[in-house]
């Protein structure tokens, strides 16, 4: 059959494939398979089975409960009015304690919820990276995917558990909202003296916008020499002449140099996985090391300082005649 990529409006379909068998653990496996237009459209037309598995199952009963929780509080905050749940969704919030609880235990109305609908979310998250582990195991694959995962989850356990307990309190998390984790978000920089002045975040900036240019450059390189076959990777990787020896040789003459059909991927998990190492450092030492970003830029050379306002002591409009 004649191979068929994205672009292309002819769906593949194939013989349904359950995948390699897995003996006992066969009954996590669950679904029969069924084709689908749309996902055909975006990648495999074959939906499911799917693997579940004890983590996956108690991973979305966590998620589910964490979703629930929060969910249930933003409704009571509206007094259960479903129009104005719904319609004010993106604003409603379910916030930690006040600082005055410390990491103490608050009651539920004043954090208590937050707290449990944390413990749950984050207990969903580490059996996902669990599930992640085994699924790779079972595939014989390595855990370059685990790996990145618990990267990201480093950066969410900085901001709400880590950092959080440095600080001593459970207030310095994240709240739970739409819009309210991005007030959270704007407040917390300007409370730690603008966080671009954060060497941390300058670098995780650079990963995060590296990562789309590697993307790009990647994803436009390869469909370039799809015609060629060259999303079809194994078979094109050391012959001459191929979709891989044109790719690498347009960023040589474009460049100078070109990576590997192997070393753009490894580029590509460095970048990503950077930006989420170097982002949770970076929020571990703002308020635990560091108090005010912009000062230490000022300190270290980095940024100017403002002239002392004292100094510059504003013109009095009754001496300069202003407005007469
Ligand atoms: C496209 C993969 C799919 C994932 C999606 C997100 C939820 C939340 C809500 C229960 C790329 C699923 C969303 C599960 C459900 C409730 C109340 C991934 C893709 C589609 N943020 N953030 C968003 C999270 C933080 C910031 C959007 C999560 C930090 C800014 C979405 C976390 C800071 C902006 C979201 C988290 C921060 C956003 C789109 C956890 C600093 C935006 C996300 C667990 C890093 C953007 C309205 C997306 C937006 C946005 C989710 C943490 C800043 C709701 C789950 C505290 C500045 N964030 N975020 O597409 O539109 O990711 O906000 O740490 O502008 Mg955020
Ligand atoms: C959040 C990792 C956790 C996510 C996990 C996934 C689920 C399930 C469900 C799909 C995103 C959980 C999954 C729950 C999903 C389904 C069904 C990754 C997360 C485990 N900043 N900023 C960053 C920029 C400013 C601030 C990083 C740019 C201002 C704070 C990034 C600008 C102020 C924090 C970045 C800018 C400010 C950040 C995030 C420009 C606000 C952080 C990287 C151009 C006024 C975070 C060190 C990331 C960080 C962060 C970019 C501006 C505040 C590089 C481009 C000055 C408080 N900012 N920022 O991948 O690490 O997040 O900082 O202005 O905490 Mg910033």
């Amino acid at each position: 059959m004649e191979y068929q990529n994205i672009f292309t409006r002819v769906q593949v379909r194939g013989p349904h494939y359950p995948g390699v068998p897995i003996g006992d653990e066969e009954m996590w496996r669950t679904g029969s398979p069924t084709d689908n237009y749309w996902a055909g459209k975006l990648g495999d037309a074959q939906i499911g089975p799917i693997y579940l598995g004890p983590t996956g199952v108690l991973s979305l009963i966590c998620g589910f409960i964490a979703i629930e929780i929060i969910g249930l509080n933003m409704w009571a905050s509206v007094n259960w009015d479903p129009v104005q749940f719904v319609r004010q969704l993106f604003w409603l919030a379910l916030e930690p304690p006040p600082a005055k609880y410390g990491l103490g235990i608050p009651p539920l109305q004043d954090g208590g919820w937050w707290l449990i609908a944390g413990f749950f979310l984050t207990a969903a998250i580490l059996l996902w990276l669990v599930r992640t582990y085994n699924r790779n195991k079972a595939l014989g694959m390595g855990q370059h995917l685990t790996w990145a995962f618990a990267a990201a989850i480093w950066l969410y356990l900085v901001l709400g558990f880590i950092r959080p307990i440095c600080m001593g309190s459970w207030s310095e998390a994240v709240p739970f909202g739409i819009f309210p984790h991005l007030d959270w978000t704007a407040a917390f920089s300007l409370r730690y003296g603008n966080l671009f002045y954060n060497p941390f975040h300058m670098l995780s900036i650079a990963f995060l916008y590296g990562s789309t240019l590697l993307f790009a450059m990647h994803g436009a390189t390869i469909l370039a020499v799809s015609r060629y076959g060259g999303d079809r990777e194994i078979d094109q990787i050391t012959d001459r002449g191929t979709a891989s020896e044109r790719a690498a040789l347009f960023w040589r003459w474009t460049m100078g140099f070109n990576a590997s059909m192997e070393s753009i991927h490894r580029w590509a998990w460095w970048f990503a996985v950077l930006t989420v190492i170097t982002g949770g450092i970076g929020i571990l030492l703002t308020g635990t090391v560091v108090d005010n970003w912009y000062l230490w830029a000022v300190k270290h050379g980095v940024a100017p300082a403002y002239p002392a306002l004292e100094a510059v002591p504003p013109a009095d409009p009754a001496l300069t005649g202003a407005g007469q």
